[in-house]
């Protein structure tokens, strides 16, 4: 198994993956995509012995901030789905995995982080941790399940509150809320993480599968959210708002938006 940005350590059968990118708070470019489908996809799925995986950031400020701002910025609306498309794949492969995946959230986990701890089956947030979608600051809509996951875990309500805002929520409100799971002082929440692995890892492992199965049957409506949400990203990353918003981000200043 070798990557690039993903660093991967396996202590007795508990595999830690840590997202390797800390100059751009862990931003998911095009790479880590690919190794994180490589990952789920091909190599953890064969592993013997596996017990289950934990996802974290390096450093101690982010999870990871969400997609990569700068690499999508020339991207026409065509693009921008496909890449939607191939990031609901992805993320679907972490929430279908048949053995434990938790999030470790230890920081920002924004735009599309916050979209990646929602795929994994269960979080655990430090004290500092912070999240968010702030996709409409940039002129675009979360593309990686953002619109769908969150309205499971914490109801329409404020799941549409934040979508709209861009508010970031704290640890402590995102746990009032049922977005997290757990929160701990920073630095024990792999620890706590890997307790929770090997509690699971006690019962029957066809079981768990079969859980997870069955619980992400619940959430298969007749319209596809998930499908309509692709193409409502890429139409929006079409637009000369989300130009507008990327190079904001980029000039650090605020947008200004026309709506076009
Ligand atoms: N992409 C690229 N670079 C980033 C990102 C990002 N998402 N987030 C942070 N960085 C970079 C910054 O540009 C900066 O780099 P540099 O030093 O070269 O300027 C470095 O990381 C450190 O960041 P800051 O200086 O901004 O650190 P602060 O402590 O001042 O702020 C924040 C931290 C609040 C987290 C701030 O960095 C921020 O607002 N980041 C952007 C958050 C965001 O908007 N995330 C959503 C991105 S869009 C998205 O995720 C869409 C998902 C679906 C994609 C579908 C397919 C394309």
């Amino acid at each position: 198994m070798n990557y690039e940005n993903l660093l991967i350590r396996d202590n007795d059968g508990i595999l830690t993956v840590t997202i390797n990118r800390e100059r751009a708070l862990n931003a998911l470019n095009s790479k880590t995509m690919l190794e994180l489908q490589r990952f789920f996809g091909e190599d953890a799925p064969g592993r013997s012995g596996l017990k289950g995986i934990i996802l974290t950031g390096a450093g101690d400020k982010a999870f990871v901030a969400g997609a990569d701002i700068k690499e999508f910025l020339a991207l026409d609306a065509a693009q921008g789905q496909a890449m939607a498309q191939r990031g609901h794949d992805i993320f679907f492969s972490i929430e279908r995995f048949p053995r434990p995946v938790i999030a470790a959230v230890n920081g920002f986990a924004l735009g599309g982080g916050c979209e990646l701890a929602m795929a994994c089956h269960l979080r655990v947030a430090t004290e500092n941790a912070r999240f968010g979608q702030p996709e409409v600051n940039l002129g675009l809509i979360p593309g990686y399940g953002g619109t769908q996951r969150l309205i499971q875990y914490i109801g329409k309500s404020k799941a549409v509150e934040l979508l709209m805002t861009a508010e970031m929520i704290n640890a402590e409100e995102a746990y009032r809320l049922g977005l997290v799971n757990y929160v701990v002082p920073p630095g024990e929440e792999v620890e706590k993480a890997a307790e929770l692995i090997r509690k699971i890892a006690a019962k029957g492992p066809v079981a768990i599968a079969k859980v997870i199965e069955s619980v992400n049957a619940y959430f298969q409506y007749n319209e596809d959210g998930f499908a309509r949400e692709v193409q409502a990203f890429g139409a929006t990353t079409g637009t000369e708002d989300f130009r507008e918003g990327a190079a904001a981000f980029i000039e650090k200043r605020a947008p200004d938006f026309k709506g076009k």
